[in-house]
C-alpha cells in the first residue's frame, strides 16, 4: 500500500491493529460484493452491526463502551473504509461524528447513557439533519421550527439529502427554538417512529450508490423537553459536528485515492499493449508519480491534523484546507486512474469509476469545496464573502 514517505512506520500498536482490522473487514466483507451494491443502490445488510461490534462508531470518544482512541488511530480507520467505499465511511463518520458526538458532546447524562451504548455497538442507527431542501450550504437560514409547547417542543419542517434517514432509529434535528430569544438552532433528539416523522428515500443517485440518502419530513412532531440537547445553543452546535466529520473525511478521501492508485498501478503492470506492459512507456508512469505525489501531500497534511487535534490545538479552518485539499485531491486522481484502465476503466469491475461518482458527494457534502475556500478566505483576510 502506498505509504511513499513511510509516515505508517511511527504508528503506535494500537493505531496498526486498528488499521490492519479495518483493512482486513474492507478486503473480506466490502471488496467482494461493493461493486453489486453500487450498480443495485443498496447498502450491505447487517453492515451496521457489524461495524458497531468491531468498534468503528467515533471510537476516539471514551467512557460509554469507548476505548478513546488516538486521532490517528481513528483517521486510519476513516481512510481503510473509504479506500472499500465511500459509502462505507460515510455510515461510520455518520454514526460516531455526527449523532454520537453531538450527544456526547452536549447530551444530558441520561441521553448519553440511553443512546451511546446502542449507537456504539450499532443496535440502533442515528442520522444527523441539517440540511433543509432551499438551506444547504447557508444552514443557518433554516426555517424547521420547535415551539415550546408546556413541557414539550412541537417540530416541523423537513430536511433532505439525509444518510441512513430512512433506516435510522433516531435522527440528531437541528431546529430554530422559537420560544428563546432570537430563536436559536437547537439540537432535538427524534426517534423516527414517532408519530409525524416521515423518512422518504432518495433513489436517484448516480454517485454514493451505496449508502442509504432520505428525507425527514417533521409535521407537528411533539417531543419531550427531555430530548433537547441542553449544552448547546447557536450555529455552533452544528457546526462543531461537521469539523469532526470533516476530519474523518479528510482522511477518507487519502483513502479513496490510494484505491484508485494502487489498482491502476496493478492494472498497468498486467494489461499489455504493443508487446509490453502500459506501466512501461513514460506516459503512463508520468500518471502514476502524479498520484503518488499527490496522495502523499494529502497524507502528510492528515497526519499533521492528527497530532494537531490532539493537542487541542486543531482550528475548524485547518479541516476546511484538509477537506477541500484532499477530496479535490481523490476526485482528481479517481479520474486519471480510470483512464489508465481503458474501457475496462467504465465498469464496476474495477474501483476507480465508483470512487470517481462517489467523490462528486464528497466534494459537495459537509461543506462544498466553494465554501471551504471561503471559510479558508476568510481566515486570512479576516473579510467574510458569505455574510
Ligand atoms: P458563523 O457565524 O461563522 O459561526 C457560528 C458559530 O459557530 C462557530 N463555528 C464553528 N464551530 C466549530 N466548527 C466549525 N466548523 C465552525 N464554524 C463556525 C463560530 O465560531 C460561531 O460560534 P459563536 O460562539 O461565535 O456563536 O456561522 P455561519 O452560519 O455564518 O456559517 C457559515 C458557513 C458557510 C461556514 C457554514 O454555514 C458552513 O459550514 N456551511 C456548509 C454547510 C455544511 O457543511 N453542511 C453539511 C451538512 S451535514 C452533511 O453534509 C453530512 S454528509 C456526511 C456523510 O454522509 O458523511
Ligand atoms: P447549494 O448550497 O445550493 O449550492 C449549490 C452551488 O452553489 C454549489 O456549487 C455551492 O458551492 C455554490 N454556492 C453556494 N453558496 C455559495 C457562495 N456563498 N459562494 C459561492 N458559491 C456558492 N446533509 C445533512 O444535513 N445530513 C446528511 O447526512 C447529509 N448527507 C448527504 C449525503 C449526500 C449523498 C448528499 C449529496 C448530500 C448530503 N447532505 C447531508 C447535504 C449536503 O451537506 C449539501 O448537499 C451541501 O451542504 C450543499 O448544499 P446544497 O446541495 O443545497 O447546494
Amino acid at each position: 500500500m502506498l505509504d511513499y514517505v513511510a509516515l505508517e512506520a511511527d504508528l503506535d500498536s494500537e493505531e496498526r491493529m486498528i488499521r490492519d482490522t479495518a483493512r482486513e473487514f474492507v478486503d473480506d466483507r466490502i471488496r467482494p460484493d461493493i461493486g453489486t451494491h453500487f450498480e443495485e443502490g443498496t447498502f450491505p445488510e447487517g453492515l451496521m452491526a457489524e461495524m458497531g461490534e468491531l468498534g468503528f462508531f467515533a471510537p476516539n470518544l471514551e467512557g460509554y463502551g469507548l476505548p478513546g482512541v488516538s486521532e490517528t488511530a481513528y483517521g486510519l480507520l476513516m481512510q481503510e473504509l473509504e479506500a472499500g467505499d465511500s459509502g462505507i465511511r460515510s455510515a461510520a463518520s455518520v454514526q460516531g461524528a455526527l449523532v454520537m458526538y453531538p450527544i456526547y458532546a452536549f447530551g444530558s447524562d441520561e441521553q448519553k447513557e440511553e443512546w451511546l451504548p446502542k449507537l456504539g455497538t450499532g443496535e440502533a442507527v442515528g442520522c444527523f439533519g441539517l440540511t433543509e431542501p432551499e438551506h444547504g450550504s447557508d444552514p443557518a437560514s433554516m426555517e424547521t421550527r420547535a415551539e415550546k409547547d408546556g413541557d414539550e417542543y412541537v417540530l416541523s419542517g423537513s430536511k433532505t439529502w439525509i444518510t441512513n434517514s430512512p433506516v435510522a432509529d433516531v435522527a440528531v434535528v437541528w431546529a430554530r427554538d422559537t420560544s428563546a430569544d432570537e430563536s436559536p438552532v437547537r439540537g432535538f433528539l427524534v426517534e423516527t417512529d414517532h408519530d409525524g416523522v416521515s423518512t422518504n428515500k432518495i433513489d436517484e443517485k448516480l454517485s454514493m450508490r451505496a449508502s442509504i440518502t432520505g428525507e425527514i419530513g417533521l409535521s407537528d412532531v411533539r417531543i419531550p423537553e427531555e430530548n433537547v440537547l441542553p449544552n448547546v445553543s447557536g450555529m455552533k452546535g452544528p457546526l462543531s459536528c461537521l469539523t469532526q466529520a470533516r476530519y474523518g473525511i479528510a482522511w477518507g478521501a487519502v483513502g479513496a485515492a490510494r484505491d484508485c492508485f494502487e489498482t491502476a498501478r496493478a492494472y498497468a503492470s498486467d494489461r499489455e499493449q504493443f508487446g509490453k506492459p502500459i506501466g512501461g512507456f513514460q506516459i503512463q508512469q508520468q500518471k502514476l508519480a502524479e498520484m503518488a505525489t499527490q496522495i502523499t501531500t494529502s497524507q502528510l497534511l492528515v497526519h499533521r491534523l492528527a497530532d494537531l487535534k490532539e493537542r487541542g490545538d486543531l482550528r475548524p479552518q485547518h479541516v476546511s484546507m484538509a477537506k477541500r485539499n484532499n477530496v479535490r485531491m481523490a476526485r482528481d486522481q479517481a479520474r486519471i486512474a480510470r483512464e489508465m484502465l481503458g474501457g475496462n476503466g467504465i465498469t464496476t469491475d474495477y474501483s476507480p469509476m465508483r470512487h470517481m461518482a462517489n467523490m462528486e458527494t464528497v466534494y459537495t457534502y459537509e461543506g462544498t469545496h466553494d465554501i471551504h475556500t471561503l471559510i479558508l478566505g476568510q481566515d486570512l483576510t479576516g473579510i467574510a464573502a458569505f455574510e
